[in-house]
């Protein structure tokens, strides 16, 4: 059976409580985009596809240069002039069967942009592909992405993604099948979403390989040393934040080098005995560099489908706070026990929801 992105149904509502201001229902809708055909895996290795989806005019020409362009037409958004509020990713097969690595399907990771956004740090340029689309579309701001581990991102209530009705989305994606066979992968994706009742806060795209292919090569043993600094040119609080690492990956955290701060650190989660775990303690110097993992203990999708992959990373509510020419670096630990192989680089990102401060000047935020 051959599906197309879609919105596939709108489930019941769902409420909280928002502060004083009192009860916001949420409806939580779930997409399916899609199809993306899959190569078999051959003796060669894994069927695999590097790809964007969603881009039009211009930015479906850069698309097409970079030769990564698969057309399965605009993406559907879950909501129009509204918030999203949760995040919950998932990848299946035509049958709506969930692919992991006990199916032989890996979501190496798939980023949403906004592209009638431009991006914090990355603005419309040309390095790097996210920039040069952004150059031709108009933006590039990144609001999501998932990695195989799958996480649910839920804003700290009373905040939210803002999605006006004109905007457009694409897809960054790597995706690879394991089996011999040539199969169609889709994700499907659960957002929660209000109409109003929550703030707006702006979308941070944390990277210790900012503004280019987001992977770079940890050394043999214990690492800290790919870090990225940045000097803030804005002042907020971040509301939510969470992370992600690959195999072997201990932690990432976001620090505010002037307030003597950790903004969060997004602890990996492993099953108990998992093969790809860290092999190797974190240094346990201080809140940025936690000596463990996490051992968890279940999984919305069954921890045994990781078959010992990394299966979870921790999302946190910190209010830390950020004012302009704060200088800030990341610190992602990784205890390998081989340097892993070629294009499958290490990452070390972090999404992070901005409470930006409302300035007139410089004078009332600084
Ligand atoms: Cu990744």
């Amino acid at each position: 059976m051959r599906r197309s992105s879609r919105l596939i149904m709108t489930a019941a509502s769902i409420c909280w409580l928002l502060g004083a201001g009192g009860l916001a229902s949420a409806e939580t809708t779930t997409v399916l985009w899609g199809p993306f055909p899959m190569p078999p895996a051959t003796s060669e290795g894994p069927g695999d596809l590097e790809g964007i989806s969603g881009t039009s005019g211009l930015a479906s020409f850069v698309a097409g240069l970079l030769g990564a362009e698969v057309d399965i037409g605009p993406i559907p958004k879950p909501c129009s002039n509204c918030y999203i509020t949760a995040v919950r990713p998932n990848m299946v097969d035509a049958n709506g069967d969930t692919l992991n690595f006990n199916t032989g399907g890996m979501l190496h990771h798939v980023l949403v942009a906004n592209i009638d956004e431009p991006d914090v740090f990355c603005r419309p340029g040309f390095s790097g592909a996210i920039n040069l689309m952004g150059l031709f579309a108009g933006g590039n701001e990144r609001f999501f992405a998932a990695g195989n581990e799958r996480t649910h991102f839920t804003e700290q209530p009373g905040y939210g993604y803002r999605v006006d009705s004109g905007d457009d989305w694409v897809l960054v994606y790597h995706l690879m099948n394991m089996q011999p066979v040539a199969r169609d992968f889709y994700f499907e994706i659960e957002f929660d979403h209000v109409s109003s009742g929550v703030e707006a806060t702006r979308p941070m795209w944390v990277d210790f390989d900012q503004c280019d292919d987001s992977e770079r090569d940890s050394p043999v043993g214990y690492s800290d040393v790919n870090k990225w600094q940045w000097k803030s040119d804005r002042s907020g609080y971040i509301r939510t934040i969470g992370g992600h690492v690959h195999d072997q990956g201990i932690s990432i955290a976001w620090e505010n080098v002037s307030r003597g701060s950790n903004i969060y650190t997004s602890v990996a989660g492993y099953a108990a005995g998992a093969g790809s775990a860290p092999v190797g303690p974190g240094s346990g110097t201080d809140a940025m560099h936690p000596t463990d993992y996490n051992i968890v203990g279940s999984d919305p999708l069954g921890l045994g489908s990781y078959m010992g992959h990394i299966a979870d990373m921790t999302v946190g509510y910190p209010n830390g706070r950020i004012k302009k020419k704060n200088n800030m670096v990341t610190h992602t630990q990784y205890h390998h026990s081989q340097t892993p192989g070629e294009g499958e680089g290490d990452m070390g990102i972090m999404i992070a929801s901005f409470d930006e401060d409302f300035c007139i000047t410089d004078f009332w935020c600084f």
